[in-house]
């Protein structure tokens, strides 16, 4: 059984215990079966308005929404965004803790003893990813880091144990 509580630890006023099996009561949590879903529809949007050429319908132009195309629907299917799955911004604890002015880097310790480096800039836009269609994630959790772009939703960093600003 893996722990199921995180500390931020290190260089921070504030040291605190992120305890992911609370936060699907929270509000800030993050949908993860659309919000990554979304970048890519208006990826699609934009590319669509290029393709299409400037002499196309005024309401285009004036930024309707489009739904998702079958084929974005196919394409997060196969990268496994089924529905109860859900995620947590990393920035706010990092505020709560208040790093410390000096500090320079976030690093995820693993009970693997890898670490994963990232500057504090790069740090406040991760995501934890703590539950996959409704349930906590075991054996690996009790969370997976994500990038904000979503590029890592195939092979995020598992088994963080703790999370050390230095
Ligand atoms: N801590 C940690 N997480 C990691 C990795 C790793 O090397 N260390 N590799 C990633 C990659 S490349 C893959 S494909 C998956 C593999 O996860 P699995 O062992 O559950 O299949 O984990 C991802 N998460
Ligand atoms: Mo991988």
């Amino acid at each position: 059984m893996v722990e199921t509580i995180i500390p931020i630890k290190g260089a921070v006023t504030y040291q605190l215990t992120l305890d992911p099996t609370v936060w699907i009561f929270d509000d800030r949590k993050l949908d993860l079966t659309t919000y990554f879903i979304t970048e890519k529809v208006e990826e699609d949007n934009e590319k669509y308005l290029r393709d299409m050429g400037a002499h196309w319908s005024r309401e285009i132009m004036e930024g309707a929404v489009f739904p998702p195309t079958l084929k974005t629907e196919r394409k997060f299917d196969r990268k496994g965004m089924l529905t109860g799955t859900f995620g947590m911004n990393l920035n706010p604890f990092l505020i709560n803790a208040q790093v410390n002015e000096g500090a320079t880097e976030v690093v995820l310790e693993c009970s693997t003893n890898e670490e994963y480096s990232f500057s504090i800039e790069e740090a406040s836009t991760l995501i934890l990813k703590f539950s996959q269609d409704g349930q906590p994630l075991l054996g690996d959790g009790p969370v997976h880091i994500l990038f904000a772009d979503g590029s890592n939703i195939d092979h995020p960093i598992k088994n963080v144990t703790a999370i050390r600003v230095q």
